[in-house]
């Protein structure tokens, strides 16, 4: 990836990106197969693909009954994280996600994660996000592709908040996988 303006390259960051859905589309079908729909349009000039969790099935948390898929992401580009964030809320929004209700159904939801810069926050945007260290259907995939990877504000490896999230809740029903 190169500046336009230069031949000098852009430098890039890494970015954990969370996929989730609960609901089918019609076109891609059931959840899985819309997180595989998702997986494939991350891909753009500027968002490169270097690796994806598998696809997990867990229970809902929060008051929604139907199930998740889930999964993580390792993303590179050279967006800025409100970029980044941007360009997740327009794949959202091209799988028909429905705005409004806070934890409702959907078709699809994207998170940021991390990002090799470290922390952000600003009014509509924080990083790491603040509640994957309580959620196995996050800490699961995201050790799966990246397990030595830091938080930059726990100061703990993905692998460990894994292992620490696993000892508080001997039994997780976000474990199982398909
Ligand atoms: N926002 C702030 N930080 C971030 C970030 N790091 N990444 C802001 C993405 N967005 C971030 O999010 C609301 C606003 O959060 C965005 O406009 C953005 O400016 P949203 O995705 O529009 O709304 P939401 O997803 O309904 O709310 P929230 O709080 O993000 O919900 P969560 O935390 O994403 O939880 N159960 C299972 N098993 N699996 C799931 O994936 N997901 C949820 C949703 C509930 N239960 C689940 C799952
Ligand atoms: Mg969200």
């Amino acid at each position: 990836m190169r500046d336009a303006t230069s031949s000098r390259p852009v430098p890039l960051a890494l970015y954990a990106i969370g996929l989730g859905s609960n609901r089918r589309h019609v076109r891609f079908g059931d959840p899985r197969h819309v997180l595989m729909a998702a997986l494939a349009a991350l891909e753009s000039d500027d968002i490169e693909p270097v690796d994806a969790s598998p696809i997990i099935a867990s229970v809902p948390l929060g008051p929604s009954r139907r199930r998740f898929a889930n999964a993580v992401a390792l993303v590179a580009s050279p967006l800025s994280p409100p970029e980044m964030l941007g360009r997740l809320q327009a794949i959202e929004a091209a799988f028909g996600r429905r705005t409004g209700q806070r934890w409702s159904t959907r078709t699809l939801d994207l998170d940021i994660l991390l990002w090799s810069g470290g922390a952000w926050s600003d009014a509509g945007l924080t990083i790491p996000h603040p509640a994957m260290n309580a959620r196995g259907f996050v800490l699961g995939p995201l050790a799966a592709i990246v397990p030595e990877w830091r938080h930059p504000i726990a100061m703990r490896s993905v692998r460990q908040l894994a292992a620490r999230l696993i000892r508080a809740k001997p039994v997780d029903p976000n474990a199982s996988s398909h």
